[in-house]
């Protein structure tokens, strides 16, 4: 799906602001009611985009569990009828309903991946009623994965199967466009790169509805035009081309041509594969520095938060980091278009998270259930698919994105799970016209021998927790026991990236004999964790657990959130960010590992 951007064609309207705000008392109120179709009686005031959770100070909002209504007037100008007028929302968390007028116009299930509707038939010249019903509601057959369950005290409650705050919300931007009546649906754009020659030649295919004439042309950064074509697909060929590298991007404008519509591209030339232990990006051995992210600040929670991004790409590279992985759903595509502009290499992972239910549900509140029982297990089979082809049509002319992750931490054992995961990975091959890795990946729980996907992952992804989870305070034999696992791993001779390693750590927290949770520990953590990975030539990245602290469920192994972060939440360094800084700058991108 094209991300919504204005040309000489299209119009382009940013619906960010205040809107109206209420929460349903009991379920079904607002339909009973036709909130949709008149003012929402007393309602509060509520920022788009963002979390509603953390916005006023109450519990009730903070933890509110069901549906809420947002709605805002929009006043559209005669010029806009004259078009073709689509309402897209970047992503609303978790479930949607989406009403013009009263009248329902969409439905979508899922919290981070934009949608859209035609809604020329739904609006009128002058003032027209926008409301979305949003739904935090997630069970066994949503992503990410909870259940529904009553509290003691006999209220609703939520249980999240995964650790981080079930933020809900009109998270990301809601935005009107127009397009001529014969327009560009989507643009797909893949490249093969001649490295003697030094040029490279575009493939480019427009999907298009109407009549009409096609042509593409490229321009570089300086906005010279370098090559064109005519039709709807076609091939178009750059001598001396500059390629994306990582930290130092590089993107041309493709500008897509249909009768009068006209459709621009960032696109980023690289290449990305891997061979035997190396991940190359344009053909030379890459290595990740960097972390897992959450999309978590305050009080924006997950909404969109700009600032906050470019702070954190900036820290990244103060830090001599050159990755993230997008834990654990896709971010948003300003985030990722942000990490095309500033050379970010992005492992892009879907929101399945939390289909371990035969693990114990984790600490957060689920129930321990064989993962893929028929009755009491996970039916996310389907949305699982459909999720996956959103992303991949999302994000597939990114230059940011090398690696496709199909899940966080699952039940990757026995096989029912390969029955579950092992379609998942060819799905993504086809449908991926850049047919990047794929990889899934594996809690410490699912040793080498069980992991079911470890043969067709392109790339093995660890998350392990040596010296916290297991042997915590112990990092004599957490050391003993990862250099074992890891001799197990390296014997696939395939790139190894360690997704996760971390111990919770509270800013401030000292001391001269270093205790787990005190700055001192997180330090001899990661050297000790970071010296062996330097020993296998296998290992080729290394990213963190977690970029900055984040907010999640409450429970007794969180201290106000989890407390992993190299950086605090509002982003200021522990001392094992200064301590990962000296080894990063002094690790190369590219060649650390021959
Ligand atoms: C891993 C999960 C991650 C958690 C982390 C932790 O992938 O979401 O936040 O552990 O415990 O299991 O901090």
């Amino acid at each position: 799906m094209l991300y919504p951007v204005m040309t000489k064609s299209r119009m382009l309207f940013d619906l960010s602001g205040i809107w109206a705000f209420r929460m349903e008392q009991e379920e079904g109120e607002g339909e009973r009611e036709g909130w949709a179709g008149k003012p929402l009686p007393n309602p509060m005031t509520m920022a788009v985009p963002a979390s509603y959770n953390d916005l006023k100070a109450c519990a009730e909002l903070r933890d509110y569990h069901g549906t809420v209504y947002y709605q805002t007037t929009v006043r559209l100008a005669k010029a806009m009828l004259e078009e073709r007028l689509v309402l897209r929302c970047g992503a609303v968390t978790h479930h949607a309903k989406v009403y013009l007028n009263g009248q329902l116009v969409m439905t979508h299930r899922g919290g981070f991946l934009p949608f859209e509707a035609e809604v020329s038939g739904f609006v009128k010249e002058g003032d027209n009623l926008l409301t979305i019903a949003v739904s935090n509601l997630i069970d066994h057959s949503t992503l990410p994965v909870g259940e529904q369950q009553t509290t003691p005290s006999g209220e609703a409650r939520n249980a999240t199967n995964f650790d981080f705050f079930n933020y809900a919300g009109i998270n990301r931007p809601v935005k009107l466009y127009t397009t001529p009546q014969d327009y560009i649906a989507d643009v797909t754009v893949t490249s093969d790169v001649d490295f003697e020659k030094g040029s490279a030649t575009l493939h480019y295919a427009l999907s298009t509805l109407g009549e009409g004439e096609a042509r593409v042309e490229v321009y570089d950064e300086a906005g010279q035009l370098v090559g064109r074509s005519e039709g709807k697909t076609g091939d178009v060929t750059i001598e001396k081309v500059h390629l994306w590298q990582p930290l130092d991007a590089y993107l041309y404008e493709v500008r897509a041509y249909y009768e009068r519509d006209e459709y621009i591209l960032p696109y980023g030339i690289r290449t990305v594969r891997v061979e035997g232990r190396h991940f190359l990006i344009n053909e030379r051995p890459f290595y990740f520095k960097g972390y897992g992210k959450h999309e978590d600040t305050y009080p924006n929670g997950r909404g969109l938060n700009e600032a906050m991004n470019v702070k954190d790409l900036a820290l990244l590279k103060w830090q001599g980091a050159n990755s993230f992985r997008t834990s654990h759903y896709p971010y948003s595509e300003e985030m990722l278009r942000l990490c095309d502009r500033e050379g970010i290499v992005v492992i892009d992972e879907c929101p399945a998270v939390g289909l371990n239910l035969r693990m114990g549900g984790g600490f957060f509140g689920a129930t321990q259930s064989p993962t893929f029982d028929p009755e009491k297990g996970i039916k996310t089979g389907e949305h699982h698919k459909e999720v996956l082809r959103d992303l991949v049509a999302r994000d597939k002319n990114l230059a940011c994105v090398v690696i496709w992750s199909i899940a966080n931490e699952p039940d990757s054992t026995g096989k029912e799970a390969a029955d579950y995961f092992l379609p998942l990975f060819k799905l993504v091959k086809e449908l991926d016209p850049q047919k990047r890795p794929c990889t899934l990946v594996n809690v410490q729980m699912v040793s080498f021998e069980q992991e079911v996907t470890k043969e067709v992952a392109d790339v093995i992804c660890l998350n392990r927790y040596y010296g916290w989870y297991e042997c915590g305070g112990d990092l004599k034999s957490a050391e003993k026991q990862l250099r074992a696992e890891l001799e197990k791993w390296s014997t696939l001779n395939k790139p190894i990236i360690f997704t996760e390693f971390g111990a919770d750590t509270v800013a401030g927290f000292h001391d001269a004999t270093p205790v787990m949770f005190t700055e001192e520990y997180q330090v001899d953590y990661y050297e000790m964790n970071t010296r062996v990975f330097d020993e296998f030539p296998a290992v080729q990245g290394e990213q963190v657990w977690n970029f900055a602290d984040f907010a999640t469920s409450q429970g007794v192994v969180r201290v106000q959130g989890n407390k992993k972060g190299l950086f605090t939440r509002d982003r200021k360094p522990k001392m094992a960010a200064h301590f990962m800084r000296k080894r990063w700058l002094s690790i190369p991108n590219f060649e650390y590992k021959k």
